[in-house]
């Protein structure tokens, strides 16, 4: 029996549901739609499934962490501003069991200090920042890099 094909989750938490018009400076003008489009088309010939997931609220996104234990096998994760202030983002996430590449439009660390801070950094598998919808695609390679044993 052929083996089934990884199933990857794409969670963005708040404020991502707009970029292409929020703030293009920093996040691009690519829409969220955009980014979901450059990610489908590079998981086809991977023989990967992925589904996405963009909640502004964060008792949604803790929910749909919980539910990825049984229905995911890897993640892909930008917590939006949550990056820098949730526990309970952290505590589902860790709840998942699942390992998970953060990933970020801008890069934080290029910008105001309270951006400095990530409350899963140290519980993912590795972090892609500062590269636009691109980190998006290269967060996908990465995550199933890991899943396939590859590093
Ligand atoms: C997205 C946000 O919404 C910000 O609150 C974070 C992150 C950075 C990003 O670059 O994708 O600080």
């Amino acid at each position: 029996m052929a083996p089934s094909p990884f199933r990857i989750l794409y969670i963005d938490g708040p404020n991502l549901n707009v970029i292409g018009k929020r703030e293009p400076r920093i996040y691009g003008n690519k829409t969220l739609e955009d980014i979901r489009r450059m990610v489908s088309d590079a998981v086809a010939p991977e023989g990967a499934g992925v589904t996405f997931f963009q909640s502004n609220c964060e008792g949604e996104i803790v929910t749909r962490l919980q539910e990825a234990r049984e229905d995911a096998d890897g993640l892909v994760i930008n917590p939006g501003a949550y990056t820098h202030t949730s526990i309970a983002i952290r505590d589902a996430l860790l709840y998942s069991g699942l390992p998970a590449i953060e990933v970020h439009l801008s890069n934080p660390h290029r910008r105001e200090p309270f951006r400095h801070v990530s409350t899963v950094a140290d519980v993912v598998v590795g972090r892609i920042a500062g590269l636009g919808g691109f980190g998006y695609v290269l967060a996908l390679q990465a995550i199933l890099h890991h899943l396939r044993g590859e590093d």
